[in-house]
């Protein structure tokens, strides 16, 4: 290690203001998934995204392959998915819950639902065809995709000539750039084409270097067991255009596709819009010509589109950095080595998965754009799973766990943006379906911000909202940003806090809990309980909304102190927290689901939904509450460490909450070893991102965690990773972490932010003051190096 070097303060730290760590070396371990085979099958193939086009990449010798999309092509149009005739059943409804009549009350629920009460599905945009003329045999072929730089390559050798191929998305220049060189000149001889599974389109050549795709989203009837809606109208209109630039050789036209004869070199851009304008209107302006604007772009090099590309992503990607263990399997391709991650020691490949969760990140939901939906910008099917929209009763949540704790705060605008739309579209359901103010968001929305109760009885779950907005409240945690509190999160709470007030229902004599307020109708969501031998699902007060309601206005009360607003309605919120009843311990020592303690129909059922308090929440804790800390344990021992990929994900991260980090890395392994597809993508099964982001936030949890007192420097840290650094991670407080640590203990840390807190490791624990513009360094005892007489270093020199 070199000795002592200067903190160097970097400006651009965004809604943090905090002074940045320096800039630290590539980590040891190369950033890089690998293959020596071209993907066979798309969820081989490697992701490329900019936030609004993505691309899958199959790296084909001869036929490559760029699967696209465009995050705003969906199906359906601008509707109003309320159902009027909700309201009046309302009433009636509640009483069959509360007098035990549940086969009943799922029927009238099912007379509830929204109109449709299917949402509509995103959709397929088109593929980039490339057939290559080689003539002999390949060899030394490699496809892989450095996270470092977010560039995918392909290169291998054909009769004596090093061929390669660099695929990247600019979100700079909002263009998917392809660049084929050779290491001899004339060896470029390929077709060039584009085809969608859309039905309708035309394509058509332009001037002799272009490719255009037109056309419109057609009509069409899906089937009720696809969990996606049909629509009777022509949809949204896109445009997709690609452009070759070759450097000698020629470019022509053949039929619908481009030829290029003997390139030495060839650039090969791609773009694609929608008609989408925002979820009440399609644009009518015309999209062809906005596009065709890319021949400005083709006139820049690909190297200095390379170079902003890599500058723009690498801000974002640069600001954490993780090192768990030598890479000593860096050389095994990696769909080998997350197959034998269950038995095989590598430390390293759980830090690729860390860091390829941030990738996704980046590349799925920047500002301006989409949420990372299901699959966060990457399908290939007309009728994706689940639709691949926003499911809002665990997943479009955990997509973004790992956005403020891996210092990736902007890629959550996407997520504010549509929070905003919901606030509108939520509070016209508010009032039809239940007569309130305020908004309500049940357990799913698509891209027109659908807010009624879909799919089925079990729709009727009225606290997506109120989630969503403690989502928003987390962040300012993070941040302190008191002008996103301001504007953006007061807002939400405020309708979120509103909708509750006004809908929350006294619990009647003879029930348990008689007195208090309870949500109703609600379910734990997607659970199912037995009570009298039936199965039901509906019911009142399930834990979580308990948890979530509670968490909401001690938070809502919280924010109106600090702004100053709202005192008669937080101390309503204030005073309906104290009604709603406690959290119960059930007769096996488990945290009580629901209202009573019913016989479970699935006892290893994939949603944990009442532990929210332990994490995403922050009420339970080990510390705080030993109690519910202890029947939280019990209870995932009773539903077992099993589930579906993103179910695993948030086991991990409760076992990190329960400081047991041996227990979280045998789910983190199993989650990799059997939730993980090839290309390092989450399968439910199937394909399903939500469990990379949370897979990677667990691994957050695990090394760091904070509340609002202060810091928890590795809680949770497993046997396995007894040595290892870790640069930038964020915690509450808006406190940055550098640390490393030897042995399974901490060496030392390096702070940054602006507050008084209190530091805990292991055992110990300090007060410490960070003060703007420098950081505070600590050693292994948690004393600062001044007290302890050691000397200031990077640990990342
Ligand atoms: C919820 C989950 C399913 C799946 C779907 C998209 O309904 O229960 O497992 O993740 O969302």
């Amino acid at each position: 290690m070199k000795p002592t070097r200067r903190v160097v303060l970097q400006g651009g730290a965004a809604s943090f203001g905090l002074p940045l760590l320096p800039a630290a070396a590539q980590s040891d371990a190369p950033l890089t998934l690998w293959y020596a085979q071209e993907a066979k099958e798309w969820t081989e193939a490697l992701p490329l995204g900019n936030g609004r086009l993505g691309a899958m990449v199959f790296g084909g010798v001869t036929e490559e392959r760029l699967q696209l999309n465009e995050a705003t092509l969906w199906g359906g149009g601008p509707r109003d998915y309320n159902n009027p005739s909700a309201r009046e059943k309302l009433p009636r409804l509640r009483e069959l819950i509360f007098s035990g009549h549940i086969a009943e009350a799922e029927r009238l629920a099912g007379e509830m639902m929204g109109a449709p009460a299917l949402l509509m599905p995103y959709q397929p945009f088109c593929d980039l065809r490339l057939s290559f003329d080689h003539k002999g045999g390949v060899s030394d072929y490699r496809r892989g995709l450095s996270l470092d730089e977010a560039v995918a390559d392909v290169t291998y050798a054909v009769g004596g000539t090093r061929f390669k191929r660099e695929v990247f998305a600019s979100y700079t220049d909002q263009v998917i750039v392809l660049r084929l060189t050779a290491d001899r000149p004339g060896s470029h001889t390929l077709t060039i084409g584009l085809d969608t599974p859309q039905p309708g389109a035309d394509i058509k050549v332009l001037g002799g270097h272009g490719l255009l795709l037109t056309g419109r989203i057609q009509p069409r009837q899906n089937p009720r067991n696809s969990w996606v809606g049909s629509w009777d109208e022509p949809g949204l209109r896109y445009a997709g255009y690609v452009r070759a630039v070759a450097e000698g050789g020629q470019v022509a036209r053949q039929g619908n596709r481009l030829h290029v004869v003997a390139a030495d070199a060839v650039t090969i851009l791609f773009s694609g819009a929608t008609s989408f304008r925002n979820y009440r209107e399609y644009s009518t302006t015309d999209l062809v010509g906005p596009l065709l604007q890319m021949d400005n772009v083709r006139s820049r090099d690909a190297g200095v589109l390379r170079s902003a590309h890599v500058h723009d992503y690498q801000t974002l990607f640069h600001r954490v950095r993780l090192d768990l263990g030598p890479d000593t399997r860096r050389d095994i391709p990696t769909n080998r080595r997350i197959m034998e991650a269950a038995t095989a020691a590598d430390p390293a490949l759980a830090a690729l998965y860390f860091q390829f969760g941030r990738y996704l990140l980046i590349a799925a939901s920047r500002p301006g754009g989409q949420p990372a939906n299901l699959q966060g910008l990457w399908n290939d099917r007309m009728v994706p799973p689940w639709g691949s929209k926003w499911t809002t009763n665990i997943n479009l949540q955990m997509n973004y766990w790992l956005a403020d704790c891996g210092a990736l705060w902007e890629t959550q605008e996407p997520l504010w943006d549509l929070i905003a739309d919901l606030q509108v579209t939520g509070g016209e359901t508010a009032r039809v379906h239940y007569g309130a103010d305020g908004w309500v968001l049940h357990h799913n929305t698509d891209i027109w911000r659908a807010t009624a109760p879909v799919d089925g009885a079990w729709g009727h779950w009225p606290t997506g909202g109120a989630w969503l907005a403690l989502q928003m409240w987390e962040h300012y945690r993070y941040s302190c940003d008191r002008a996103f509190l301001q504007n953006r999160a007061y807002p939400a709470m405020r309708g979120a806090v509103r909708f509750a007030l006004d809908t929350l229902v006294k619990i009647p004599e003879g029930k348990p809990h008689a007195g208090r307020l309870a949500t109703v109708p609600s379910i734990s969501p997607e659970n199912s309980y037995l009570a009298n031998a039936a199965r039901g699902q509906l019911t009142y007060a399930p834990t979580m909304d308990i948890e979530l309601l509670s968490a909401l206005f001690a938070s809502f009360a919280k924010a109106s102190r600090i702004l100053g607003q709202d005192d008669a309605l937080s101390t309503e919120a204030e005073a309906a927290r104290r009604l709603l009843p406690p959290l119960q311990i059930g007769a096996r020592g488990q945290l009580q689901e629901w209202i009573e303690d019913y016989g479970e129909a699935e006892p290893e059922h994939r949603h944990v939904s009442h532990l929210w308090a332990l994490y995403p929440g922050t009420h339970i804790t080990p510390a705080g509450t030993p109690q519910l800390a202890a029947a939280a344990r019990r209870t995932l021992e009773l539903r077992g460490d099993g589930g579906t990929g993103w179910a695993k994900a948030w086991k991990i991260a409760f076992w990190a909450r329960l400081l047991d980090g041996d227990r979280a890395y045998a789910l983190l392994k199993s989650q990799i070893a059997e939730s993980t597809l090839p290309n390092m993508f989450d399968t439910h099964p199937p394909f399903q991102i939500d469990g990379n982001f949370g897979g990677a936030a667990a691994i957050a949890e695990m090394l760091l965690q904070s509340d609002d007192e202060g810091i928890t420097l590795l809680p949770a840290l497993p046997r396995a990773w007894n040595q290892g650094r870790v640069y930038g991670l964020r915690a509450r407080g808006g406190i940055a972490v550098e640390m490393e640590w030897r042995d399974g203990a901490l060496l030392r840390a390096a702070l940054t932010g602006d507050r008084t807190l209190t530091v805990r490791t292991g055992d110990r624990s300090a007060r410490v003051t960070v003060k703007r513009g420098a950081a505070l360094h600590l050693d292994g005892q948690l004393r600062s190096p001044a007290r302890a007489g050691t000397h200031e270093t990077n640990i990342y020199d």
